[in-house]
Parts: C-alpha cells; structure tokens; sequence
C-alpha cells in the first residue's frame, strides 16, 4: 500500500507546506468528485473527506505521498448557495496558489461526466492556459453514463475545448481511469516544465 498522511488544511497561503516537494492538484467543481479521486489514487478511503453536500472542502488540504509528493485538493466552486464572502475567499486563496506556487507541477480538471464542460470549468481552464499552468481534463462520475451513446457524446464534447492532452474517464464506483490518470501523473514528474 502506498504511504499517504494528511498534513494541513491551509486556509492562507503562509501554511502552505514549504518543504519543496513537487505537488499534483486537483480542481473542479463542488461535488464533481475531487477528494474522491484522490482517494481512489491512493487506495484510501477515508483519507480526503467526501460529502454529498457540496461545499465540504473549504480549505485547500495537502496529502504528502511516499515522502516525495503532494496530492492537493483545492476547494470546488460553483456551489451557489455559498455566502459572497466565502465565494470571494475562495477566489483569492485559489488565485493566489495557482498563480504563485513554484511547486505546482500538474494540475488535474475534474468534469462531471454527467454535465460536461460549464461556464466556470471553461474559465478555469482559461486561467491555466494564461498562466502556462500543464493540466489535463478527467470526466469523472464515469459511471452514471448508462449507455454507449451517451459515453461517445461526452467524449466528442470533451474534446471540443483545445486540450493538448486527451480527456481521461474516471469513476470511483468501478475505479476505472485509476492506472491512465497515475501513468500521467508519473510522466508530468519526469518532464521539465515548459
Ligand atoms: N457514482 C459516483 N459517485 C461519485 C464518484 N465520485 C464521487 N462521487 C460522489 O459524489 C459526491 C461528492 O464527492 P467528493 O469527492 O466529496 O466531491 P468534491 O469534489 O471533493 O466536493 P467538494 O469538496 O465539496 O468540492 C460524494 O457523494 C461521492 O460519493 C464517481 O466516480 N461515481
Ligand atoms: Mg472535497
């Protein structure tokens, strides 16, 4: 089993860790299925907490993995009954890591597969392109796409946002995507950043 510990749920960018240790960080929507993910990755259940209520993970938490990686969940937005205060902490701790993190190596876009892309997935996305930020795109909740015309809908729509790496599926029902989203994750590590 692969060693993964909490380390701090960071709500200012002072409690960052500073250890230098490369991270991987996970973005998306509230409730797309972001701490789940990391879970699944890890072969850990309960290690990053889960709701069915939106809006559960407020600050951004930090998993150190193997001793030589972090796995960082940020915060979901997009949950609308979120008071503006907290909408507007949210953009300045998320703006403020994205932007300024030197250790930030990867970045992980989860879509619900469900939906496909939205209004602030596609701003998100912007943001990393100006920022020269690498990501890839996870359709995630793979699962609850019943039939095969739905599953190739979802793909062509995926593909229609200009990504330089192709779309990957996941579930954490049937665990599906796991190997493909940890092999780009392994890769990523090895590769300068450009
Ligand atoms: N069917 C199905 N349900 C999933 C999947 N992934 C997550 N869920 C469920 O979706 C809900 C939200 O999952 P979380 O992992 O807590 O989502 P999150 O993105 O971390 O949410 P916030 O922290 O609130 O932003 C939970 O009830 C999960 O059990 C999946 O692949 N398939
Ligand atoms: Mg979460």
């Amino acid at each position: 089993m692969m060693a993964a510990e909490f380390i701090i749920g960071a709500a200012t960018p002072e409690l960052f860790p500073a250890d230098g240790l490369p991270e991987t960080a996970f973005l998306g929507r509230s409730n797309v299925g972001k701490s789940s993910l990391i879970n699944s990755l890890l072969d850990r259940k309960g290690l990053a907490r889960t709701s069915a209520t939106p809006g559960c993970t407020q600050a951004i938490q930090f998993y150190r993995v193997e001793e030589r990686h972090y796995f960082v969940d940020l915060p979901g937005y997009g949950y609308a009954k979120a008071p503006l205060v907290q909408v507007q902490g949210w953009k300045h701790l998320i703006e403020s890591y994205l932007t300024h993190r030197e250790t930030l190596q990867l970045c992980i876009l989860l879509i619900d597969a469900r939906r496909g892309w939205m209004e602030m997935d596609y701003a998100l996305q912007e943001w990393l392109e100006n920022w020269g930020r690498r990501y890839i795109v996870v359709a995630t909740k793979f699962d609850k796409l019943k039939t095969q015309r739905e599953r190739f809908q979802l793909m062509s729509a995926l593909r229609k946002a200009d990504l330089k790496h192709p779309p990957l599926t996941f579930s954490a029902v049937t665990g599906q995507g796991v190997r493909e989203i940890w092999q780009t994750i392994l890769k990523t590590k090895t590769q300068p950043q450009s």
